[in-house]
């Protein structure tokens, strides 16, 4: 069975979690991580869940970070990669109808998520829900709420194109992107009007992998 070391806390984790679901792969979760545990971030005192220190871990793993994925002997990391891969492998038609042009569009996608939503998105993370409250920058918070305001923009121009990210339906470009709009939303930041991406957030909401593995509000805002 393919086994995914992480948390459900983690955005990556999640992400990969996720593609899984949409796909339907059985799996094995093995809650994994340095910095957070069952009472949350380690900053705050709590354990974290372990196994990312240890030896056989860095094998797989150099950076011992999570996700990490061990499908059939064959150990991945980099959760977009992950994505892509088990896609590839298992539901090329579902996740980006076997199109070799479809499947370079969701993944440019993929990696814009990593380039141009992920570091400021990071930011509000730490300051609005993992660190102590007398460590918290308010000014940070603003600096990547205007920051993210032009990701956004271009997401909403994008979904004026077509109805899902990469393609007029769900592809696995939508799952980066999707998991970092939910926390956009649950941060409650203010945005200008984006009824293209209302839209869009609407169908992605209906979607039973998303309620299984990202829709909880206490996996982005508790820790
Ligand atoms: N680019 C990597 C980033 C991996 C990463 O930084 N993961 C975070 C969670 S989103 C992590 O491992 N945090 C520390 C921990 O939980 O030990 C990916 O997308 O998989």
């Amino acid at each position: 069975m393919l086994k995914i070391w992480g948390r459900p806390t983690s955005a990556c984790t999640q992400k990969a979690l996720w593609g899984i679901e949409e796909i339907g792969l059985e799996y094995d979760l093995i809650l994994s991580s340095g910095t957070m545990g069952p009472e949350g971030h380690v900053s705050k005192g709590g354990k974290p869940y372990g196994h990312v220190d240890t030896p056989e871990y860095r094998a797989m793993n150099p950076n011992g970070t999570v996700p990490t994925i061990d499908d059939d002997g064959f150990t991945l990391w980099e959760s977009n990669v992950i994505v892509r891969y088990l896609s590839m492998k298992y539901a090329a038609e579902k996740m980006y109808r076997n199109d070799v042009q479809t499947f370079a569009s969701a993944s440019r996608w993929m990696d814009w998520e990593q380039a141009q939503f992920l570091p400021e998105q990071h930011i509000l993370v730490m300051n609005l829900v993992r660190l102590p409250q007398a460590e918290r920058d308010p000014e940070a918070v603003e600096r990547a709420r205007v920051s993210l305001l032009r990701p956004l923009g271009i997401l909403e121009e994008q979904l004026g194109r077509t109805e899902y990210i990469a393609a007029d339906g769900f592809t696995m470009g939508d799952i980066p992107i999707g998991m970092r709009v939910h926390r956009w939303f649950l941060f409650g930041l203010e945005s200008p009007p984006m009824p293209n991406l209302d839209r869009w957030y609407q169908a992605i909401q209906e979607r039973p992998a998303f309620k299984k593995h990202i829709a909880d509000p206490a996996l982005h805002l508790s820790g």
